[in-house]
């Protein structure tokens, strides 16, 4: 049975169709396309490797087969958490040669994410790496099994060479990754046969999920169709002029929606360029990455902005080939916006998206004041936009409102969440952002703000609920409340107020706390106050207002 998802009412599917954003084509012809077109050009370097488009080609249909003959289906569900590495590609584009939809779980996830994705999919087929702490050893794997009987799949990729952590994959029911792979057999008189019994799911279903950042107590996931997804990329790529000239640096973590897709490496792979792989955005190897394989475009998150500045007053002869910097995925400042050509030597472009859809770039021959002040326009010319206030009114020309979109790429329902999405959705599909934001006359969009109840830590987005309904579970935490505390490089780091129970758990406590309940490193809070009470809105919400305002002024929390 196909995979569920909320669709686009029929009279706007019908005019997204004609007006040519739908191609009713699976996301996979983006590489189909390119192994035919330029087989030779290298797709894909990860390290030491050089992947062609008909090596990358041939071996994500190796291993889509390999899958098939493991039972794998059409419509099944996948987890997967890899690094940054060409695997990732392989494995993404084997899957949506099969229809399999997978959640690309961020590297930095661990035991509570990855338990709570698998609750939510039931997949048949999980892929991680042993270079994680998890898989070190087989125990997690034994637990995800007991858990899901729907799991029949697990192939782990090890290090290269030889892994220091490995462990017997047998006993634990799990398959090494390549040699699941390469046992498949290539350029045998069936592989044509067996190339044609490779069927994605139909374009207007479930190509993969997105992972929300969220605000509420567990997290959400985006199912994208190939129609819309595919959209968003072919767009994304004419508006930052990609082509097969594109050398183009991925540092941030390959699955995520910036750098899959605006236009990140599918706009790569549709362009015909290449993609360079960095393990993450530190700048001394990201540096020595782009002299070394003349990269010319990048996209970077704002922290990794003030870390790369710092180091080119020593070492920006390395980014001389540089032409474009894409920053987006949190507030970036105009004091840092207006030294990236100076000190890059590259153009800047400002992108504000979200893996719910939506995205908004500042384009590349825009005035100065524009690409430095703003977070761009929409991509779609069909992109609607309403910017409401809190009575749900239409807020006057160039004031702040709540940010509300629809669109031929924005998700009309999070997977399975009826609840929410009543929330999330209003009556006419319109997805509430929770971000505040003013229109300029010349429609570009500033973002001033959040009224959603996260915490964006440098880009990283921590869903303030999902933390705190985790600290109550400490016997020694009555109330506890995650807000927002600003930091010079992050921008955000979190802050939790705990009203404590009997005796008084210290920080460090709650932070070990939250660490054996498996709780990714990033949402583990910077900082505890501890307090008597929290102060309460006048329905009796906690007041996180006011919490704010006491971090900023730096009262006294114990005073409250
Ligand atoms: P998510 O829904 O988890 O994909 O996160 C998307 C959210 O990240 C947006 O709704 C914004 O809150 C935030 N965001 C993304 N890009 C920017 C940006 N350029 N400036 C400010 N906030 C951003
Ligand atoms: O933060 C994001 O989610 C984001 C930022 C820039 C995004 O999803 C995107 C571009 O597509």
């Amino acid at each position: 049975m196909a995979i569920e998802f909320t669709p686009w009412p029929e009279d706007l599917a019908h005019l997204y169709r004609q007006k040519g954003y739908w191609q009713d084509r699976p996301l996979s012809t983006i590489l189909q396309q390119q192994s035919q077109a330029r087989p030779e050009a290298i797709a894909i370097i990860c390290n030491e490797r050089h992947l062609s488009y008909a090596e990358l080609d041939a071996l994500s249909s190796r291993l889509a087969q390999a899958l098939l003959a493991r039972g794998i289906e059409q419509h099944d569900t996948a987890l997967v958490q890899l690094p940054n590495c060409a695997e990732f590609y392989i494995l993404f584009f084997a899957l949506l040669k099969i229809g399999v939809a997978p959640v690309n779980a961020l590297f930095n996830h661990q035991r509570h994410e990855l338990v709570e994705y698998a609750r939510q999919l039931q997949p048949s087929l999980f892929i991680a790496a042993t270079s994680h702490a998890l898989f070190r050893d087989g125990q997690f794997v034994t637990q995800l099994r007991r858990q899901h009987a729907s799991l029949s799949t697990v192939l782990l990729l090890q290090d290269e060479p030889a892994s220091p952590h490995s462990w017997d994959f047998a006993t634990h029911g799990a398959e090494d990754f390549w040699t699941c792979l390469t046992a498949t057999p290539v350029g045998d008189p069936e592989g044509a046969k067996a190339e044609s019994l490779l069927t994605p799911s139909a374009a207007g279903q479930v190509a993969f999920f997105q992972l929300s950042g969220g605000s509420t107590g567990t997290p959400k996931l985006i199912p994208r169709t190939h129609n819309d997804y595919l959209y968003s990329v072919r767009r994304s790529a004419e508006i930052c002029r990609l082509s097969s000239d594109t050398r183009f640096l991925c540092a941030l973590p390959v699955g995520h929606n910036f750098a899959l897709s605006s236009p990140g490496a599918l706009g790569v792979f549709h362009a015909g360029g290449t993609l360079v792989l960095a393990a993450n955005p530190e700048p001394l190897s990201c540096f020595h990455l782009i002299a070394k394989h003349r990269v010319n475009m990048t996209a970077l998150v704002p922290p990794a902005v003030s870390l790369w500045l710092k180091l080119a007053e020593t070492h920006g002869a390395q980014l001389v080939s540089l032409e474009l910097l894409q920053v987006g995925g949190a507030n970036f400042s105009p004091a840092l916006a207006t030294q990236v050509q100076a000190k890059l030597g590259c153009k800047l472009q400002q992108v504000f998206g979200m893996a719910e859809g939506l995205v908004n770039y500042t384009r590349l021959d825009d005035p100065e004041s524009l690409v430095i002040n703003t977070q761009g326009k929409p991509m779609c010319d069909d992109d609607e936009l309403r910017i409401l206030d809190e009575a749900g009114n239409e807020v006057a020309p160039g004031e702040v409102g709540t940010l509300f979109t629809r669109g031929p790429y924005t998700i009309r329902g999070y997977y399975l969440s009826e609840q929410h999405n009543s929330a999330a959705f209003d009556p006419q599909g319109y997805y509430c952002t929770g971000d505040l934001v003013r229109m300029t006359p010349q429609g570009y969009l500033c973002v001033v703000g959040r009224g959603k109840d996260q915490i964006n830590r440098g880009g990283e987005k921590i869903a303030a609920e999902e933390i705190e309904a985790l600290l109550v579970q400490h016997k020694g935490v009555r109330h506890a409340a995650l807000i927002p505390i600003a930091d010079a490089l992050m921008g955000e780091k979190s802050c939790a107020f705990i009203v404590s129970a009997t005796t008084q758990p210290k920080g460090p406590e709650l932070r070990k706390f939250l660490r054996t309940l498996g709780v990714a490193d990033y949402k583990i809070p910077d900082r505890f106050e501890f307090v008597d009470t929290l102060p309460l809105t006048a329905v009796g919400k906690i007041d996180k207002r006011k919490l704010k305002q006491l971090t900023q002024t730096g009262a006294n929390a114990a005073r409250i």
